[in-house]
């Protein structure tokens, strides 16, 4: 059993509602146990003339291979509604790998850690809510040390209803 930290983004539709659909849509494919971090409403990175963003990190179990588990989450993408776009464009659901176990993998399709993971607010103050003290199997440093290098600005906390 691996234990996987899934990074969760949505700026189309019920953005809430889409981010709580994937963890009963988890369930169905085999990911176990998840855990949703607290939701933060997050300023757009990237491409920045689209809407703002609700993020979210969950934690789950699983016992599929990474492959399979990015097939898994490439089919609740689709099947929420996700179509092929260009590179951050606005989306009604992303679900990335961020860490599987301490996995160090560098694949054409897949690459764990997630590669932005380190510079990304959005991830790593939801990330750092569940796991402050994981380490970053590549960087040697904790989530909690990450998090003090990025600029917090633009994360903002959600009030979930
Ligand atoms: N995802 C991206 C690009 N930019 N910005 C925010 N705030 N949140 C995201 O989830 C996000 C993004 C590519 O996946
Ligand atoms: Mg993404
Ligand atoms: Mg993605």
């Amino acid at each position: 059993m691996s234990i996987v930290y899934l990074g969760l983004g949505s700026n189309l539709g019920d953005r809430e509602a889409h981010l709580r659909e994937v963890l009963s849509r988890l369930q169905e494919a085999g990911v176990r146990g998840a855990a949703l971090s607290p939701l933060y409403e997050t300023d757009p990175v990237g491409y920045l003339n689209q809407p703002d963003f609700l993020n979210a990190v969950c934690r789950a179990e699983t016992d599929l291979f990474p492959h399979e588990l990015l097939r898994a989450l490439k089919a609740i993408e689709a099947a929420m509604g996700r179509v092929p776009s260009f590179r951050n464009a606005p989306r009604p659901i992303d679900i990335d790998i961020l860490l599987f176990d301490d996995l160090v993998l560098d694949t054409s399709d897949l690459v764990i850690p997630h590669p932005r993971l380190a510079e990304r607010a959005f991830v790593l103050v939801p990330l750092a809510d569940l796991a402050p003290g994981l380490c970053h199997p590549a960087l040697g440093c904790t989530v909690a040390e990450l998090l003090a290098g990025v600029d917090r600005l633009g994360v903002r906390p959600y009030a979930a209803t």
